[in-house]
């Protein structure tokens, strides 16, 4: 039987970028969204992005979630080349924390939106909360499982300050 094709597609600039990036996956497991992998440089593998982008929407992507650091340009060119929703994530580097990469990421002209994460692991991580977000408006289960986690996050904040 084929399987269905993932919704999400995760892209990151490098391989140094999935450690971040994993956050997203690892969040998207939780609820139980499928999604893709892969390594997609907007400067390194620039013909990759192209074809990416351009077969995003007949493959099926609803979200993509693009990290990168330094001169993150790949989540911009990705939303120029495709209409399927991009959320940028900021990859923090260690020359400048990653604010480079927020601006590279943030800064998009108008009429090519990227929706832009925090810089770092909880960037990652909220974007894939925000893909799932995205998804459950038209997926009921998925809502619900969405409702689940926020409320089990909730639950889990304690009222009181402890010392320990
Ligand atoms: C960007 O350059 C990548 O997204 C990565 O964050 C950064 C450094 O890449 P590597 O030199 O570690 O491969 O394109």
């Amino acid at each position: 039987m084929t399987q269905p094709p993932a919704p999400v597609g995760i892209i990151m600039g490098s391989q140094s970028d999935w450690p971040t990036m994993r956050e997203a996956a690892e969040m998207l497991d939780a609820l139980e969204v499928p999604y893709e992998t892969r390594i997609v440089s907007a400067h390194r593998t620039p013909d990759r992005l192209w074809d990416y982008g351009k077969t995003a929407v007949d493959r099926g992507l609803k979200v993509i979630i693009a990290g990168a650091g330094g001169a993150a340009h790949l989540p911009g060119m990705m939303a120029s080349k495709t209409r399927v929703p991009v959320i940028g994530v900021p990859v923090q580097t260690k020359a400048l924390s990653g604010v480079d990469s927020l601006y590279s990421i943030l800064q998009m002209p108008r009429g090519f939106p990227v929706a832009t994460m925090a810089i770092g692991a909880a960037g990652a991580a909220n974007a894939g909360l925000m893909a799932a977000g995205i998804l459950a408006v038209s997926d009921a289960a998925l809502a619900e499982r969405l409702e689940a986690w926020r409320d089990a996050l909730s639950a889990s904040i304690p009222e009181v300050p402890s010392d320990d």
